[in-house]
């Protein structure tokens, strides 16, 4: 025990601390740490901690199961069968209802794109419009802020003053936006948001006036409330959207915890529906649930999770949506009035623990309630949804765009009679969680992100300028 040991304790020491900062440069530098900082980087501190769950999910199943990966696809290509968009083993043993319910062949854009980042630096555009030829009304979600952003010069504004007072923790906070179809006139604004009210929090909808200088919303009221109000911060769902008629849809989400999300099959309570209302507020009178006393007039369906992404099929005028499953079983559906969706009594999800959803009964339609037009297994995570009602991209008419969270790209959905028979993912590579989706007047996709980014996609040599 003299100065030989204590040199050599000193050595180890040191070697030991050599060690420690060698490990910590490879896990730093691991796939799975990097995408998950990116992504703690694009996201607020309020992480959504659904999303985030099932984004780790994903991601070691990523690094375990890439074998039962390349095996099914040889299955696939042995068969003759053409393969799937969808490249990641299943999560759960559920089989679909009918052949083309999920994992539809996999589609690719023959035209060449120009993508284009608009701006950047947005906090969490969750919902957009366009209100004018080119200009968006963008809202922030969690600073609560609304903004115009111009499209041909990537100019942002100050936010507009009068937006209401939100609960922003977790999902919450400034949700959609949309315009008044007699805006010109009118000038009328429609926000959705989670408000604090007694009780706790609930998905509300309000409206004011854009001020002529588009600095003020003038005259904010709230219309509708979707109560009960339930202390919790998950699934507001939150899109609107105006029909022809000049009312709205409404999308709501289940409150996520167990139990409260049962109340989705309840008719006295607002969570977990699609709602119809006129722009007062006040159900249309056309519901289907108008003459039953023990039912909310408002309600227009049923049975659903957390609508993230509504929008009309340009050419049958069909009303879909799309609402985010738990583990996988993320639903396309069409909505008619009174239908129930089967939510949380049928799915084709899991539990994010793993466990089966009540007995793990995947089949909607032998239970009585109405087959998802698709779903995804593993999930695509998706949020905001437009239809390429437009023609500029020629391949592109009438296909459903769906932004998508974790994993992280937007997802093209191609339709035939209701059926899906393809879909192609776009911008893989940008690392970006897709919130909301729209299509310009003149044809140019528009997505914005988590990460505060606006992207402008159009045929490459055209539209841009
Ligand atoms: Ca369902």
């Amino acid at each position: 025990m003299g100065k030989i040991s204590w040199s050599r304790l000193t050595f180890l020491l040191m070697l030991i601390f050599v060690l420690a900062l060698a490990a910590c440069g490879n896990g730093g530098s691991s796939e799975e740490e990097t995408t998950e900082e990116s992504t703690e980087e694009s996201d607020t501190a309020t992480e959504e901690t659904e999303e985030s769950t099932e984004e780790s999910t994903e991601e070691s199943e990523e690094t375990t199961e890439e074998s039962e990966e390349s095996t099914e696809e040889s299955d696939e290509s042995a068969d003759g069968e053409s393969e799937s968009a969808e490249t990641e083993p299943k999560v759960t043993d559920f089989e679909p209802a009918f052949p083309e319910q999920t994992r539809a062949p996999e589609v690719e854009t023959e035209a060449e794109l120009d993508v284009e980042i608009v701006t950047e630096g947005l906090g969490v555009p969750w919902g957009m419009v366009e209100f004018d030829t080119n200009r968006l009304l963008v809202t922030q979600r969690d600073s609560a802020e609304l903004r115009i952003v111009n499209l041909e010069d990537g100019s942002v504004s100050d936010p507009i003053e009068g937006t209401p007072e939100v609960n922003s923790e977790d999902q919450g906070g400034l949700l959609d936006v949309t315009v008044a179809p007699d805006f010109d006139e009118s000038r009328t604004v429609f926000m959705t948001f989670s408000q604090d009210i007694e009780g706790g929090t609930v998905t509300a909808v309000g409206k004011g006036m854009l001020s002529e200088d588009e600095t003020a919303l003038e005259d904010f009221e709230v219309i509708f409330q979707a109560t009960p109000a339930y202390e919790g911060t998950l699934h507001y769902g939150g899109r609107i959207i105006f029909d022809d008629d000049g009312n709205l849809f409404l999308t709501t989400g289940e409150r996520s915890d167990d139990p409260i999300r049962e109340r989705a099959q309840d008719l006295d309570a607002y969570l977990g529906k699609v709602i119809h209302i006129t722009p007062d507020g006040e159900p249309v009178e056309s519901n289907p649930f108008i003459e039953d006393e023990d039912a909310l007039d408002g309600i227009y369906s049923y049975g659903h999770r957390n609508i993230q992404g509504v929008d009309f099929h340009p050419e049958t005028g069909d009303l879909w949506i799309v609402e985010f499953g738990p583990q996988a079983g993320d639903e396309l559906n069409i909505i008619e009035p009174g239908n129930n969706y089967g939510w949380p009594i049928v799915s084709y999800g899991i539990e994010y623990s793993g466990e089966l959803i009540n007995d793990g009964i995947s089949e909607h339609e032998a239970q009585g309630f109405v087959e998802p037009r698709y779903y995804w297994d593993p999930t695509s995570a998706p949020s905001g949804m437009s239809f390429y009602d437009n023609d500029a991209i020629s391949e592109w008419e009438n296909n459903l765009f769906i932004g998508g969270l974790a994993p992280n790209y937007i997802v093209r959905v191609v339709i035939e009679d209701d059926t899906i028979v393809g879909e192609e993912r776009l911008l893989t590579e940008e690392g970006e969680r897709f919130r909301d989706i729209l299509v310009t007047e003149d044809g140019a996709l528009i997505a914005s992100t988590d990460g505060g980014k606006i992207y402008r996609i159009t045929e490459a040599g055209e539209g841009s300028e």
